[in-house]
């Protein structure tokens, strides 16, 4: 991509508005841009990356054996009334009616449309368990939207739900979210904390919070030191309810309504930890909630109905653009985690104008292409202090500097944006040298 011909309208000053760091540097870099309160549109360098966290998160949860579908951003009030929580739900729901005065909802989440999807499919055990998912756009009228998309209004969420036969098949497909999730975090860079949760207005009594550690986090947690050092690939994913029950509970991890007194824990002294987090997944059993009501049953083994055991398990996609800033930025900008960054490489012509460095750039440029690594080619007529610190802020990676001096001597500057080291590479051997990176 070619910055001249680019979208990527970056703010020289901090925004008044933005009150933490990944909502500051998403308006600076350009990234999003505020429709309403809670609202924003994705300008191109944000939906990159925000394409890349949805993809990552997809293909972790093909590997675990989901299965991808696509329902509607409205639903009918009336499958809502059938669960009972169209008046439990509250004033988070936006509710609107159409033009034949049917009641409708703006999907906060979807228990009762895929229950409703299931029930008139699937009628018997030989064709459970199943997972089916989403990745689809939410809306939930917050009383205070804030901190830009990290907590808006509309957002963009990995939605999965399971459907079991029994309680220990259940858990088994909750354990396999809870094993999808970690590799799903690990692959952006993250370190993420599962804790056990609230379950609130979704329901059941067995949740789990995913939490990434920062300071702007809106969730207290409590947890035991040893829990970041849990390998939950230890335990198979087909392992029986007990094992599962074991591992959840080995190490304490709470959040604050979940935390009563450290005393209580078992917790040694020396292992407490206390900090503020940002909720990037939850994921929740809840047995029969929906299933009963709704009617979503199958024919078990002895020719018997039951209702279906069922788990829903949700991604913050849009979110965690944000809480990966909060985890990885420097006084200059952001610096992203290469799985995610909208480009690999940020190439610098200092002098545009120049026939030599024009060239250089360009045989880079279409080398890197052709190398299928996205770059961010910087051919406009900026200032080169310009042209760095734009660079910095947008954080991608690598940066790839052409200019006069060095090419004099053949060479070309590749920088690491984390950890700011420079070398001076040949031009014939600077392609190689961002492949192998
Ligand atoms: N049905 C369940 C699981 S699919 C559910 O809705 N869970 S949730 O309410 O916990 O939401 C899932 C994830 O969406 C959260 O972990 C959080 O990362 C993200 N999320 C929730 N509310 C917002 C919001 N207002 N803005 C941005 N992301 C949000």
């Amino acid at each position: 991509m070619r910055l001249a011909s680019y979208f990527m309208p970056t703010l020289k000053e901090d925004p008044s508005e933005a009150q933490i760091v990944s909502h500051r540097l998403m308006l600076r870099a350009g990234m999003i841009r505020q429709v309403s309160a809670g609202i924003y549109s994705w300008l191109p360098l944000g939906f990159r990356v925000l394409k890349k966290i949805e993809q990552i998160t997809r293909e972790e949860m093909d590997a675990a054996g989901c299965l991808e579908l696509l329902m509607p951003t409205l639903q009918p009030a009336d499958l809502w009334r059938e669960s009972g929580r169209y008046d439990d739900y509250g004033k988070e729901m936006l509710r609107i009616r159409d033009r034949h005065d049917r009641d409708m909802v703006y999907g906060p989440t979807n228990e009762e449309l895929i229950t409703d999807i299931f029930r008139h499919s699937i009628k018997s055990y030989r064709d459970l368990p199943k997972n089916l998912y989403h990745i689809q756009w939410k809306f939930r009228d917050e009383v205070r939207p804030r901190f830009g998309i990290m907590r808006g209004r509309e957002f963009f969420m990995k939605d999965g739900y399971s459907f079991d036969l029994d309680y220990d098949g259940a858990l088994r497909s909750y354990f396999n979210m809870y094993l999808a999730y970690s590799r799903t975090f690990r692959r952006m860079g993250l370190s993420a904390i599962p804790v056990k949760a609230e379950s609130g207005a979704i329901g059941g009594d067995l949740s789990h919070e995913f939490l990434i550690l920062a300071e702007t986090g809106e969730s207290q947690l409590y947890y035991d030191q040893q829990i970041t050092e849990l390998d939950a690939e230890s335990i198979a994913a087909d392992a029986d309810a007990e094992t599962i029950t074991q591992f959840l509970g080995r190490y304490y991890a709470a959040v604050d309504n979940k935390h009563t007194d450290w005393a209580d824990s078992g917790v040694p002294q020396a292992r407490r930890r206390e900090h503020t987090g940002i909720e990037v997944g939850h994921i929740f059993y809840f047995g029969t909630k929906y299933s009963e009501p709704l009617g979503a049953s199958v024919a078990g083994p002895d020719g018997s109905e039951v209702s279906v055991h069922m788990g829903s398990y949700g991604v913050g996609v849009s979110r965690l653009v944000g809480a990966i800033i909060e985890a990885s930025h420097d006084s200059d900008g952001i610096v992203w985690p290469e799985a995610v960054a909208p480009f690999k490489v940020g190439l610098i012509n200092l002098k545009p104008g120049d026939a030599a460095c024009g060239d250089a750039a360009r045989e880079l440029y279409d080398g890197l292409r052709r190398a299928g690594i996205d770059v961010l080619y910087d051919d406009t007529e900026e200032r080169a202090g310009a042209k760095f610190a734009t660079m910095d802020l947008i954080g991608l990676p690598w940066q790839v500097t052409v200019g006069p001096k060095g090419l004099r001597g053949g060479t070309v500057e590749v920088k690491q944006r984390r950890n700011g080291d420079k070398e001076e590479v040949s031009l014939a051997s600077a392609l190689s040298h961002l492949s192998a990176a």
